[in-house]
């Protein structure tokens, strides 16, 4: 895991610096006395007046100086800007109480401080007392960075002129960090909590995960309630969150954007990366929020090949073992961030911004879109008998027929190969080659035959099972993966390491207590049959000739996502050790109870 970004954009491509910058550190005063630590970096060689960047952070600002800011964002830092860093309200240098992305105010209420507060409040303040200021400021952060920028676009100050949220969570209870569908993000949830609420600073996950194997360490914590009862001692403030609010109840409504972004008050570049480990829903939601309101198209979108904080870092030609045969990262930082600040922040240069910008992987290219989600062609690849798939629908039978596998919360599947070790392996799990799970017997997989041609898929993926459980309740995790071909086929990868490999496009799971409402759990009648449907957040992706489509479905992630007990509790945070019972689980793929895979196909040929 690597929960955090430590500045505003990492960047390994230094390049000549064009100015030496200042260095100030102040204490700034917020509406309620509180005061806030802040470095701020002014180009110190120009009679030219800049605008200000600003990145405020939970994770520490660190200890910059001019040589290392211009090699952590030369982009940006050659065409000169006042850089502002700042720790947020009660952590590391800054006065106040931390509260984990603390809650809107209530509109209206005049007293009432947040992060939105807290950044006008800083801009005010630096408009009035650094010198050379052009009267603007952009800001930029990305994933708790990403968060607080769209905060401060909530209710902005009139100064704040071009916002760069990347990675921000949209809601932590249907598919940011904390939790998936309502299944509870582990691994995540506990060590995060337990690495910011310890102290005001980070606290070192390894003083409790002291196995090397984090499966391990997590099995053998056994149910949940021992989180409390063996290491937080009911201490930690959003441990006691999730204890308390294990459904999709005003707590999480109200911590997610939804109600809030109702307007577009800045121009705003929304950052994502297919293979973000932490926060993907976030950015392509808070795009769809604002974009409904976007009459005066200011509201972008970029997506590329990364994983979390990937295209702050590198040159973004690669990811684990797959390669995007150009710098896509280094492309984004030069050719579409700092234009974007350039232009709104200094009224430099002209903005080429197409409405959504997408790295298409598999053909690996940007495409440029009007509309995002496009206009598709919805097509459905159905889950036939022999582990086939198929865009041919099953045949009407008199026998329902199934595929079926036992699913055992003392065995459940590992969500990355073991050891998993936590200092290493978080950031590219995603594209982790599955055929290390392929063959378990908890782990079904349907395949496609050999494609004749490319298949472009553009838009949102949809799992639709039709599934049954001999227990009470269920996780049901569909993983959609492009399979390249084997090493002696026409199409073989240029790499023969790569043959055969087990590309994961798209993968998410659903806890089968939320299937009819978030709000209201129920149990699940054993061995009935009935819909789930999981929605992915978005693909560009084509599936070249010579490549098949795998789907496999399993019912445990672990640690990853913690264990559904399969026997309904009212809360599984309090379940004990005894409801976590195997179950036996059925997907159908009958003409009644066809289980298939929505594809937005693309055929425009871009
Ligand atoms: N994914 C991290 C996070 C954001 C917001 C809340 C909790 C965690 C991060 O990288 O900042």
């Amino acid at each position: 895991m690597r929960p955090f970004i430590p500045i505003l954009l990492l960047s390994a491509l230094a390049q000549a610096a064009s100015f030496t910058y200042a260095r100030k550190d102040e204490m700034i005063p917020m509406r309620d006395g509180v005061r806030l630590y802040t470095q701020i970096f002014t180009p110190n060689e120009s009679a030219e007046k800049f605008p200000f960047v600003l990145n405020r952070t939970p994770y520490g600002v660190g200890n910059l100086d001019s040589a290392r800011l211009n090699a952590a964002l030369p982009e940006l830092a050659s065409e000169g800007y006042i850089f502002v860093f700042q720790d947020i309200r009660g952590r590391f240098k800054s006065e106040g109480q931390f509260v984990m992305l603390r809650q809107p105010r209530e509109p209206g209420d005049k007293k009432a401080i947040d992060e939105s507060t807290d950044t006008y409040d800083t801009i005010a303040w630096l408009l009035a007392n650094v010198a050379n200021n052009n009267g603007r400021a952009g800001m930029a952060g990305t994933s708790y960075g990403g968060w607080l920028t769209v905060m401060g676009m909530l209710d902005p100050h009139p100064a704040l002129k071009a916002a760069i949220p990347a990675a921000s969570p949209a809601d932590m209870w249907i598919g940011d960090d904390f939790h998936h569908n309502g299944a509870f993000r582990l691994s995540y949830g506990f060590e995060y909590a337990y690495m910011m609420e310890s102290s005001k600073e980070i606290t070192d996950r390894s003083n409790v995960i002291d196995r090397f194997d984090a499966y391990d360490w997590y099995l053998h914590l056994g149910p949940l309630s021992n989180v409390d009862e063996k290491y937080l001692h009911y201490k930690l403030p959003t441990w006691n969150d999730f204890v308390n609010h294990p459904d999709y109840d005003a707590f999480w409504k109200r911590q997610g954007f939804a109600p809030w972004l109702n307007r577009v008050t800045v121009p705003t570049l929304n950052v994502a990366g297919w293979w973000d480990q932490e926060d993907f829903y976030g950015p392509l939601k808070i795009y769809e929020l604002l974009e409904k309101h976007d009459t005066a198209n200011q509201n972008f979108l970029v997506v590329g090949p990364w994983n979390h904080g990937g295209w702050s870092r590198g040159d973004g030609s690669k990811l684990g073992q797959i390669e995007f045969a150009s710098n896509t990262a280094a492309y984004y930082r030069r050719e579409v961030m700092a234009p974007f600040f350039a232009y709104h922040l200094k009224g430099k240069g002209k903005l080429d911004q197409p409405e959504a910008l997408t790295f298409r992987t598999g053909s690996n290219h940007w495409v440029r879109h009007d509309l995002w989600p496009p206009k598709s062609d919805a097509k459905r690849l159905y889950l036939r008998e022999n582990g086939g798939l198929s865009f041919d629908a099953p045949h009407r039978a008199a026998a329902e027929p199934f595929d079926s596998y036992v699913s055992d919360p003392q065995n459940p599947v590992p969500y990355r190969p073991r050891p998993i070790d936590v200092a290493s392996g978080w950031t590219t799990w995603l594209v982790q080659d599955q055929r290390f799970v392929d063959h378990r017997p908890d782990v079904l997989s349907w395949e496609s035959e050999t494609l004749a041609d490319d298949l472009t898929v553009s838009g949102k993926i949809s799992a639709h099972l039709f599934a049954s459980t001999s227990g009470t309740d269920s996780d049901w995790i569909v993983k959609f993966i492009d399979v390249y071909p084997e090493k002696h086929d026409a199409n073989a990868p240029k790499d023969p390491k790569m043959s055969g490999f087990e590309l994961m496009i798209a993968g998410d799971v659903l806890r089968g207590r939320f299937r009819h409402s978030l709000e209201k759990p129920e149990p699940v009648a054993p061995n009935a049959i009935e819909p789930y449907q999981i929605t992915f957040s978005g693909n560009d992706h084509v599936f070249l000739k010579g490549h098949r489509i795998m789907v496999q479905v399993q019912s445990t992630w672990f640690p990853v996502i913690d264990r559904n007990p399969q026997t309904f509790v009212p809360n599984i945070f309090k379940a004990k050790e005894t409801d976590f019972k195997a179950a036996t689980q059925r997907i159908y793929r009958s003409a009644q109870h066809a289980s298939y895979i929505s594809l937005p196909v693309d055929s425009s040929g871009k």
